[in-house]
């Protein structure tokens, strides 16, 4: 095969990839405004085919998803350990730390443009009931996905 060919194949497979973004959601004890159990920032919109990178600040934080739009996209990452997950999946994804999640520590994903965010607000409706703290910031978090 030629160099240009190869080239051109090489183009068409890994162009996904080389636009797929990395981003960064921490989960932290204090956040930077000094609320507690917060994951930061608690809404990011990512495009398809894109990784968050969740890093907890210390050994009592994971991420683990509740709602999600199908459930290959389900996950939960180890306590303490930074963790990379891509999104394949358009939609919205509503991620709790397991220990903390009575406390609010709860997170939501947006995958792609011109989400229905329907689903996720009936989970996190559901969900409320059993949560203590910083309710107003989730549903202010889930107020954004459009
Ligand atoms: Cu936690």
């Amino acid at each position: 095969m030629s160099g240009f060919k190869l080239f051109t194949l090489c183009l068409l497979l890994c162009s996904g990839a080389i636009n797929a973004k990395d981003h960064t959601v921490k989960l932290l004890t204090q956040g930077s405004d000094g609320k507690m159990m917060v994951f930061e920032p608690i809404f990011i919109k990512i495009a398809k085919g894109d990784t968050v990178n969740f890093v907890p600040s210390d050994s009592s934080h994971n991420a683990k998803s509740f709602s999600v739009p199908s459930e290959k996209s389900s996950f939960e990452t180890p306590y303490g350990k930074a963790t990379k997950i891509t999104f394949n999946e358009e939609g919205v994804i509503l991620v709790k730390c397991v220990p903390h999640f009575a406390l609010g520590m709860i997170g939501v994903v947006q995958i792609g443009d011109n989400i229905d965010s329907a689903k996720a607000m009936a989970s996190w409706e559901k969900a409320k009931v059993s949560v203590a703290m910083n309710k107003e910031a989730i549903d202010e978090a889930i107020s954004k996905i459009k």
